[in-house]
């Protein structure tokens, strides 16, 4: 059922304040958003949009601790970052605030104390990983080890990077403290859990009966959260670097950083609106949507709501929550850690005057229904082609014209024509659609829309000619002029969610401010309304801006490749199996020369070495021309087993294996004694 809400309170998701924001971020969270709230108050409805950074964690603290500074010194540093960019990007939260503010610290801390007093929270023992050393207990991120699965170093307690797989630090073979670097040992600590199992029935009739109409990828994973049965769920830590629990005997222990940061929307309102921040937390009136990425699914849509079903008093939950998935980066992964992005700071400083092709862009491909990929080329081809080629082509062409013909009037329509008819008809069916996808959070379809009316705009006034009309009649000229000028209008209101700072551009040369409600009319701009002098709305991009991003990207794709081999090269193979004396006695080696070395034809891997063993001159097939030359092998002196069965190989008996020394990446070097022996000497 439809409710009646008088106001809405969008929140996005909490930035962690320990790095800066990417496209990623933008496309699955703050560009929807904003749409959202912008086309929510163009229709002059009241709305409350809340943000701020997510300033708690753990990797905060490893952050902090790598680069020998204060975790507050870390995220002071993106806080600011972060927030300069929103800006940069049109995006205007009412309030941006900070988890490490006073405000929320008490509101954090109010809110775990009343759960506690009315006894919604149960405690449990259990035994946690503690670094003797540092006398700390240690988060999964601070314990590194081996992998149980694929057998990297520097796995961490909770992942493994090299291989994704989830851990927990039990798995980790050899593990040890990241700190200290001493062997963790097993101590007990009591924590306190909220046990959702309890909320579960409620959940599903709530989310499952109530909200059928929530995207499937959320409600997907809702159900599979509630059809797989909840545990209690901690909502404290050991850990000196958070919310403190306000509690006796809870000495060195925070609140769990996804048990402050939601609390964080209600702290950011407090902050905003001190004396009235409960009537957008508290009122039936208000619905409450909340924007996040795909991997916030759980806390929002479970452990939040049922942190605020355990508090009561009057909390509303969401109304919907429109997560999107991932977007790529020319074809891989999005990473922080790898520097595989693109930055939103750095774009304000690449392109600035283009905040809106970003935005634009980002709509136009959105992560909405699955994963996407954000590729330059494609971000440069959507600019010229469709912001410049269509829409500011359009725009151009009608304030242009009518400067030129009608020293900037706006011209009276005469009588409309079939064409005019036809075309003002579209917009409001376009609008319609606008609003119908907006509503439901498709907001990539939105835009197509959008779109659709700068392309009918754009068909109309390249159907009419209005310039080769000019020569012969004055009057139709001013009829075309007139009906597309209401369009470039329509246009100023449609955009303005998608790309309000060239929207901002249009409605100053058409000196206009409407709102949504006049978009279709067909005399937003009346007759004789004067223009201001034509701006330029989108610009083109041209190859070299293009070329210098995908160099970047390019460069960090080397590094990363050249590490990965380097960490590889130290990968060390495990023992083998054990064997006796009498088994190593078998084997005759020794030292030997080569007399000649030449490759075997058609092969890529193979040379063919003659070489004299003491004992004999013999002829070795060896798998090593991808990294020795026959040249580099001339006169070498090399180590080989003699006594290995003959084998032939490519038409060529083969008399005994050359002694190689092979590193994790693959690469090879021959043994060679440390001081020339005569052939023959045996090794053992
Ligand atoms: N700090 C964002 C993230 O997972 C996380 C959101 C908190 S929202 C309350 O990247
Ligand atoms: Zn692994």
């Amino acid at each position: 059922m439809e409710k009646n809400f008088k106001r809405t309170l969008v929140t996005c998701a909490l930035p962690y304040a320990n790095g800066p924001v990417h496209i990623g971020h933008l496309a699955g969270v703050y560009v929807p958003a904003d749409i959202y709230v912008r086309y929510l108050r163009l229709r002059g409805e009241e709305v409350l949009y809340v943000c701020g950074s997510d300033e708690h964690g753990v990797p905060i603290t490893i952050k902090a601790r790598q680069q020998g500074c204060t975790p507050q010194d870390i995220v002071d540093r993106y806080h600011d970052i972060i927030d300069k960019s929103f800006k940069g990007f049109g995006i205007n939260f009412d309030v941006y605030g900070r988890t490490s503010s006073d405000v929320h610290s008490k509101n954090a801390s109010e809110f775990f104390r009343k759960l506690y007093d009315k006894g919604k929270f149960v405690t449990r023992e259990s035994e946690q990983y503690y670094d003797p050393e540092a006398k700390t207990f240690l988060a999964d991120r601070y314990i590194v080890g081996t992998c149980p699965k694929c057998g990297a170093e520097g796995a961490y307690g909770d992942q493994c990077e090299k291989c994704g797989c989830t851990l927990s630090p039990e798995e980790l073979i050899n593990p040890k403290s990241k700190l200290s670097g001493a062997e963790p040992i097993k101590k007990k600590t009591t924590h306190w859990y909220l046990p959702l199992e309890q909320y579960e029935q409620w959940l599903r009739e709530w989310i499952l009966e109530g909200h059928k109409e929530w995207r499937p990828n959320v409600y997907g994973q809702v159900k599979s959260w509630l059809d797989g049965g909840l545990q209690p769920r901690a909502v404290t830590r050991d850990l000196d670097w958070g919310v403190p629990v306000p509690v006796e005997g809870a000495e060195g222990k925070v609140l769990y950083v996804w048990f402050d940061a939601p609390i964080g929307y209600i702290s950011n309102t407090i902050q905003l609106l001190p004396d009235s921040w409960e009537k957008w937390w508290k009122s039936e009136d208000t619905k409450l949507v909340h924007f996040i990425g795909k991997d916030n699914i759980v806390f929002h849509c479970i452990v939040f709501p049922s942190m605020l079903k355990a508090y009561g008093d009057g909390f509303i939950l969401p109304e919907n929550v429109p997560a999107n998935e991932f977007l790529n980066l020319e074809g891989d992964k999005i990473s922080t850690s790898k520097g595989w992005a693109v930055w939103a700071h750095e774009y304000l400083q690449d392109f600035p005057g283009k905040e809106d092709v970003l935005r634009y862009v980002l709509t136009a491909n959105a992560p909405e229904t699955k994963d996407n990929d954000f590729s330059w080329k494609d971000f440069q081809t959507r600019n010229n082609s469709e912001l410049v080629a269509i829409f500011g082509n359009f725009v151009n062409r009608a304030v242009v014209l009518t400067h030129k013909y009608f020293g900037g009037k706006t011209p009276a329509a005469g009588e409309l024509q079939d064409i005019d008819r036809e075309t003002l008809a579209q917009v409001p069916v376009i609008r319609e659609a606008i609003e119908k996808n907006i509503e439901a959070y498709k907001f990539r379809e939105a835009l197509r829309e959008a779109m659709n009316l700068a392309r009918l705009g754009n068909k109309y006034i390249s159907d009419t000619e209005p310039w080769k009309v000019a020569k012969t009649d004055m009057a139709r000229t001013a009829t075309i002029l007139n009906v597309s000028l209401q369009i470039c209008a329509d246009l100023a209101i449609a955009f303005e969610p998608f790309t309000p700072f060239a929207t901002e551009r249009l409605r100053r040369m058409l000196d206009i401010a409407p709102a949504w409600d006049e978009l279709g009319k067909e005399d937003i701009i009346p007759e004789g309304h004067e223009l201001k002098p034509a701006e330029l709305l989108f610009a083109k991009i041209e190859d070299a801006e293009i070329d210098r991003q995908l160099a970047r990207l390019d460069a960090i794709r080397a590094e990363r490749e050249a590490a990965a081999k380097a960490e590889a090269a130290k990968q060390v193979a495990p023992q083998k199996e054990e064997c006796t004396f009498e088994d190593f006695e078998k084997m005759d080696i020794r030292t030997a020369t080569v007399l000649e070395a030449e490759r075997v034809p058609k092969t890529d891997k193979l040379l063919k070495l003659t070489i004299d063993t003491g004992i004999d001159k013999r002829v070795i097939v060896s798998g090593i021309a991808e990294y020795y030359s026959p040249e580099d092998m001339l006169g070498k002196q090399i180590c080989i087993l003699a006594n290995l069965k003959p084998r032939t190989i490519r038409g060529i008996e083969s008399h005994g294996m050359i002694l190689m020394a092979k590193q994790g990446d693959g690469k090879m070097r021959f043994i060679t004694p440390q001081e020339a022996l005569v052939n023959g000497a045996q090794i053992g």
